[in-house]
């Protein structure tokens, strides 16, 4: 590491003893620029890591809405805008109980370097709540939305932040911050995306990041040689993006052994079958939060409180949340016989994780494998923009084309700085210097 990348480091420790998460994101990209900030000392002049490290703004906010027992109830809500150099601040929104400020200042640092890759014109941002959705009426999601666009309404607009989904916000939760955006703006604009097909909403877009996590998968199989087609594959999660993975992994003749939840994993011996992934939505849509009852339905084993990276498999797909890998799950994978881990969640492994696998097997990180989803929000803005839509075929070669970029610019970019194989650092870098050389141009802002 150059000194000037371990002094912004030990000043973002210092300023930020309390964010753990925030620090681990930080870290894991830091660590791998040394290359780059050696060759360009311009960056260092302009003090590009110290600003890229610091938002451009926070905005944190009550949410009262009342309950069905007419009980008011009080969340918190955020809007972490990070960095604007390449485009409109775009990022997803997090409802769940583990989010804090720390979480959402790391998921907008990486969804900078994200966006930077997917080749679109997006900056990073992220935002969300520790409202919990579980077990919610939807008349408590609806309150709940409307009093949170009615703070989030002021900061954010079609040209300025386009916030989307994330771990509990789907379609359900963008139709009501979507019509209260318009009702409070008097503005039909494409402010959000993951909408509804009626409403401005892509194609593709509820499959996109499992379908661009697989695709990734299958161009680094074939710089190995291999195909996706009969691989044994674990995943973790049952919500949006480990449906899209299932989907598309069981249409290109992979075979899905695990999926899980909060309560366990799902053993499918089998494979997980077409009928299987349609299931998933099932699930999802109970509103539980439980895996279980996949077991009963189609004769798989439940694995109570555990994670499935026991399992053996060729490939996981940790698809659920971060930190959700650790360094010991990440050896049993390897004594299992695991060849390639494709990170889909972000930040899903640990450092010791991340550590272990990278040179190991082939190891994706999340920030270039997971990133169709927003690329096909990118694609939706552009509709929205143009004012027409794009069928699902156009919208699949696109991400596709997208993720084939993702992939060859982070393989090229590491192996042009003498780390062949190396995605972790060959995304962080390939991500960073668009970002970086963006902000050079425009001054210090
Ligand atoms: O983590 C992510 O990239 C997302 N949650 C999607 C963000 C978006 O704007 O579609």
């Amino acid at each position: 590491m150059s000194k000037y990348i371990e002094k912004v480091l030990a000043d973002v420790k210092a300023k930020n003893s309390n964010e753990p998460e925030f620090i681990q994101a930080v870290e894991e990209v830091l660590s791998t620029l040394a290359p780059v900030i050696e060759a360009n000392p311009q960056y260092e002049k302009a003090a590009i890591l110290e600003r890229m490290v610091e938002p451009e703004r926070v905005v944190m906010f009550r949410v009262p809405w009342v309950d069905d027992n007419g009980v008011v109830q009080v969340n918190r809500g955020y809007r972490v805008q990070f960095n604007s150099a390449i485009g409109p601040y775009k990022g997803g929104l997090r409802f769940h109980p583990t989010v804090t400020l720390s979480v959402l200042k790391f998921l907008g640092f990486e969804q900078t370097f994200k966006n930077s890759l997917t080749t679109l014109p997006m900056g990073g941002g992220k935002g969300g709540s520790d409202f919990n959705p579980r077990g919610k009426s939807d008349g408590e999601v609806m309150r709940f939305c409307q009093s949170f666009m009615t703070e989030l309404s002021r900061h954010i607009g079609a040209d300025t932040d386009v916030p989307a989904g994330d771990i509990g916000v789907g379609g359900r939760e963008v139709g009501y911050l979507f019509g209260q955006y318009k009702r409070l703006r008097n503005e039909f604009v494409g402010v959000l995306t993951g909408k509804g097909r009626p409403f401005g909403g892509s194609l593709v877009r509820p499959e996109a990041t499992g379908y661009g996590t697989v695709y990734f998968a299958q161009y680094m199989l074939e710089k190995l040689g291999q195909d996706i087609k009969g691989k044994t594959v674990a995943l973790s999660g049952f919500g949006n993006v480990a449906w899209g993975a299932a989907q598309k992994l069981v249409q290109l003749g992979a075979k899905v052994v695990a999926i899980s939840g909060p309560d366990g994993y799902i053993y499918d011996e089998k494979g997980m079958t077409q009928e299987g992934v349609d299931y998933m939505l099932e699930l999802r849509a109970s509103n539980n939060d439980v895996v279980e009852p996949y077991a009963a339905k189609f004769g798989a084993k439940f694995v109570k409180g555990r994670k499935p990276w026991e399992v053996k498999c060729d490939i996981a797909f940790p698809c659920a949340i971060q930190n959700e890998l650790n360094g010991d799950d990440a050896k049993m994978l390897v004594e299992n016989g695991c060849m390639m881990v494709v990170e889909t969640s972000n930040m899903g492994c640990t450092a010791d994780a991340v550590n272990y696998l990278n040179g190991r097997v082939a190891f994706a990180p999340g920030k270039a494998a997971n990133a169709g989803g927003v690329a096909v929000s990118g694609l939706e803005m552009s509709q929205n923009s143009m004012r027409l839509s794009w069928s699902a075929e156009e919208v699949d070669a696109k991400l596709k084309d997208i993720m084939k970029s993702i992939h060859d610019n982070a393989y090229d970019t590491a192996e042009k700085y003498g780390m062949k194989g190396n995605y972790v650092a060959g995304a962080n870098l390939a991500g960073f210097i668009k970002v970086a050389d963006a902000m050079v141009a425009q001054g210090v802002c």
